[in-house]
């Protein structure tokens, strides 16, 4: 398969795949974007990644990058105007430790939090709280900027916002009344409102063969 752009595979309203957009965008990188159903994956796709997550880059010389902060990273090697990676280590470092607290522990709550009754005994508050918790630790962070790191968003912000936004939704009026965060809020309120997540977060049908290449 030889392809002009890099191709990635996405779903929409998946949490990596729209980090791994929004680096794209934000990189100026041009790839075409297709649509994945994650109920029937294609058989193309799955020949690509055995692991069958979204998303998935496919460079045209035949690479696969198949996790999100791999895109990423792929994305500001080749250009990174807004300075998303840090040029101070120990800032970046600490970007990495924030992204994994975020992948792990606060991902694992938040599952449990939002499809509670896909899990055996999960105490929806329980798990609702202890995330509430690690967003009291960004709201300190945040005490001077609108940012994690100022006045722009940069790769901790657009890596851990996607799942925040999913723990708003989980239940909205519990989230804008009693989270008690407002720095949080006002951050979450930022990037909902952004030009950058609309661009995103366009609705494509599901991509088929034969079908015109879309640019993302
Ligand atoms: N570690 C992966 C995780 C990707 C992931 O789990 N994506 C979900 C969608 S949000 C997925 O594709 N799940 C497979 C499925 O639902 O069949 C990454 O960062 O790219």
């Amino acid at each position: 398969m030889s392809n002009k752009n890099p191709i990635l595979f996405s779903f929409r309203r998946c949490p990596y795949a729209m980090r791994a957009r929004i680096a794209i965008k934000l990189c100026k990188q041009t790839c075409e974007i297709r649509e994945i159903s994650l109920r029937s994956k294609s058989e193309e796709f799955l020949n690509l990644s055995q692991k069958g997550t979204v998303p998935v880059l496919l460079l045209p010389n035949g690479k696969i990058i198949d996790e999100s902060l791999d895109i990423i990273n792929w994305a500001i090697s080749i250009n990174d105007p807004f300075k998303l990676k840090s040029d101070d280590d120990k800032l970046y470092k600490e970007d990495l430790e924030l992204i994994k607290v975020f992948d792990g522990d606060f991902k694992f709550h938040l599952d449990r939090y939002k499809y509670s009754s896909r899990y055996e005994n999960a105490n929806r508050e329980k798990h609702r709280n202890k995330a509430q918790a690690i967003l009291a630790e960004i709201n300190t962070l945040l005490l001077e900027n609108n940012w994690i790191r100022g006045d722009h968003p940069t790769l901790p912000d657009i890596s851990i916002l996607p799942f925040v936004r999913q723990y708003r939704i989980a239940d909205t009026e519990w989230f804008d009344r009693h989270l008690e965060l407002p720095r949080v809020e006002n951050w979450l309120n930022d990037f909902l409102n952004s030009k950058l997540l609309s661009q995103v977060m366009l609705k494509y049908k599901v991509w088929e063969q034969g079908d015109p290449e879309i640019i993302l």
